[in-house]
């Protein structure tokens, strides 16, 4: 499919074959489930680990008496009601604290971030996430693992702790110049995963940008009429997309679409690699900050950058400890350097 959004994105790439050639394969239908076979192939013992410790999990999530979180594949997605969820509230008050530390740095950010990255970075990078293991507690709660396992089919790896801050938009700034996450895609890391999302700012409406999505199933039927999902750009952190507005309005109902606006602290769990969405469209003299936090499969398809965690505040054995601990460890500050220290290559990987 030809898309001058796409043409562009690639274009502005230079990567290399080996880079192509996994995109290749990895764009058709087919070659996605040859990875995702290997995948799992190369950890046959990890992968049956990961089940079993899923089901403990969930057989004691029940003897708690707590009711299990369950997320309906043909949607994607659920809304997260208040006290539904241990750990919500400890976010919004950590990343409080977080915002403003980071305040005085914001202009520094955004002058930094070089051309499309504007749209959003992080706040926190490995060290300040090291520091605040509330946030990595939050995301690893038995509730939150024993939802995402059963969604994911087995104990999963929380990969990504982030504060997204998404500045207005400069006043020329329409179609045309959305980029990247503006636009609407699924990401690439693998067929399923889980963000779970708390406001940290008022979303009122467009002025802030909201994280605007399709139910999975409305994804498929659209992403189908489209002609199956588009190859994304090679390198890319998108499986398919970006799809320009028109396109997808094209097959979609007004009422399907469904915004992610309301006060600071409201939240959701969203498959993003199953649900056509986009974000951050916040218009000038606005802002937009939400707390985001991914958990992927183990065994997922696509690697893209992980902050470091420290696994071993967790026994061994426990899920916890599974869930802070990726088949390729990286070194603290690997991907996610502190962003407050002047370090601009960490603000170009954006916050998702
Ligand atoms: O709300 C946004 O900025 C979009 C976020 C996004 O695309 C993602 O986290 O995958």
């Amino acid at each position: 499919m030809k898309n001058p959004v796409i043409e562009n994105a690639a274009s502005e790439r230079q990567v290399g074959l080996k880079t192509r050639l996994h995109f290749s394969i990895y764009s058709s239908r087919a070659g996605f489930r040859l990875l995702q076979a290997q995948r799992r192939a190369a950890h046959p013992f990890e992968l049956l680990r990961r089940k079993r410790a899923a089901s403990a999990l969930a057989a004691k999530v029940v003897a708690s008496g707590a009711k299990p979180l369950r997320i309906d594949p043909k949607l994607g997605y659920r809304w997260i009601e208040p006290g539904e969820l241990p750990g919500i509230d400890t976010i919004v008050e950590s990343c409080t604290e977080a915002i403003g530390e980071a305040r005085p740095h914001v202009q520094r950010l955004i002058d930094a971030a070089p051309g499309r990255f504007r749209i959003a970075f992080d706040f926190l990078g490995d060290d300040r996430v090291a520091d605040r293991p509330e946030l990595v507690d939050s995301m690893v709660t038995d509730e939150l693992l024993d939802c995402v396992s059963d969604y994911l089919g087995a104990v999963p790896v929380l990969r990504r702790v982030a504060i997204g801050y998404s500045p207005g938009q400069p006043e020329e700034a329409h179609e045309e110049e959305w980029g990247g996450s503006q636009l609407f895609h699924y990401d690439g890391e693998d067929d399923r995963q889980i963000k779970l999302f708390v406001l940290l700012s008022d979303v009122e409406d467009e002025r802030h940008g909201p994280l605007t999505f399709l139910p999975a199933d409305v994804s498929a039927r659209v992403s189908d009429a489209l002609g199956g999902k588009p190859e994304g750009p090679a390198g890319s952190y998108m499986r398919a997309g970006p799809y320009t507005d028109a396109e997808v309005r094209k097959h979609a109902a007004p009422e399907e679409f469904v915004q992610m606006t309301g006060k600071r602290g409201r939240a959701l769990l969203l498959d993003t690699c199953a649900t056509l969405h986009q974000g951050s469209r916040v218009k000038a003299g606005h802002e937009r900050i939400v707390f985001m936090g991914a958990v992927q499969r183990y065994h997922l398809v696509h690697a893209t950058p992980y902050n470091w965690f420290d696994a071993e505040r967790f026994a061994a054995g426990t899920p916890q400890r599974l869930a802070l601990t990726p088949p390729d460890p990286r070194s603290r500050g690997f991907f996610f350097p502190d962003p407050l220290r002047g370090d601009h290559a960490t603000n170009a990987r954006g916050a998702g």
